[in-house]
């Protein structure tokens, strides 16, 4: 297996095994967005799948046919991805698509369009537990050492995908927009056929109590972790190593509790306070 290696584009690290520069301009300045695209946009490891499958579920009424028959890369391309960008160019409208891109990298065609955007926040701490172990098993990550060294990374934004901070500020200033919709991973975690209720609201969409018990039933941890064809278990040898983790991990809020040392959270918390600091918001993690 050849070295894993990033590359940096604007400021951003991106893995060289799946992304490329060509691809990352073209979203950026000549994707079109479509009205009636809804856009999954999520830092990774903050509930992308999850809330993929939530959208496929409310997209076929509750019926789990299609997340029980089609992989989750196939119905919710990654679009900064070659193999993404490629089927989401070929997926015919209303489209469903993944993207874990900062603000500025987002295609600027969203200027112009009505595409919806749902974006997804997971405390920070989880997040960092969850890309620890995850980047264990992709084979287009790095390794990512122990805990402290990761911690220090994720802190200055050294990892894929940018800071955490700057994604969330980033997204934040979207927030009043009405194509814009904000939940984070706890909501989803506390109450998710409420949730459910919600993003189908934001989407227009009326499914009837049974539909939503569909829903709220196939997009729970032990249905998608059964499901091969959400967990990720199909992903070939060459981009994951299923020996070492696997996607559906725990899916539960404060698993950083047993990873980081008082003195690591104690750490995360002043940089937390010092990057948030103009953040007029609160989190279910504040
Ligand atoms: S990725 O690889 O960046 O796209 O990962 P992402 O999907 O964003 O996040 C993976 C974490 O989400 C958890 N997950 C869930 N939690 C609760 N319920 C459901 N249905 C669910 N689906 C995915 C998954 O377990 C990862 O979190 P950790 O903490 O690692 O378990």
């Amino acid at each position: 297996m050849s070295e894993v290696t990033y590359f940096t584009h604007k400021g951003i690290l991106f893995p060289i095994n799946i992304c490329t520069r060509e691809t990352l301009l073209y979203v950026e300045n000549e994707f079109q967005l479509l009205d009636d695209d809804v856009v999954n946009v999520v830092y990774p490891k903050s509930g992308t799948n999850w809330m993929a499958e939530i959208l496929c579920l409310i997209h076929h009424k509750g019926d789990p046919t299609w997340v029980q028959n089609v992989s989750l890369w196939d119905r919710t391309p990654w679009i900064e991805t070659g193999t993404g960008m490629e089927h989401a160019l070929k997926y015919p409208p209303p489209r469903l698509l993944n993207t874990h891109l900062p603000i500025q990298l987002f295609p600027k065609s969203i200027l112009h369009s009505k595409a919806k955007i749902i974006y997804t926040a997971r405390n920070p701490k989880d997040v960092l537990v969850s890309f620890y172990h995850f980047s264990k098993s992709q084979r287009y990550l790095k390794d990512p050492g122990t805990v402290e060294e990761f911690l220090e990374k994720f802190l200055n934004g050294k990892v894929t995908s940018g800071s955490w901070f700057d994604h969330v500020k980033g997204w934040m200033e979207m927030k009043d927009r009405a194509n814009f919709f904000f939940i984070t991973y706890e909501e989803l975690k506390q109450d998710l056929r409420g949730s459910v209720e919600r993003i189908c609201h934001f989407l227009g969409k009326e499914l009837n109590s049974q539909q939503i018990d569909s829903v709220v039933e196939n997009a729970s941890f032990h249905k998608m972790k059964d499901n091969k064809m959400s967990n990720l278990s199909l992903l070939p040898d060459t981009l994951m190593d299923h020996t070492k983790g696997k996607l559906m991990r725990k899916g539960i809020c404060g698993d950083w509790k047993t990873h980081l040392t008082v003195a690591q959270s104690e750490h995360f918390d002043r940089v937390y306070q010092e990057k948030m600091r103009d953040v007029k918001m609160t989190f279910p993690w504040d």
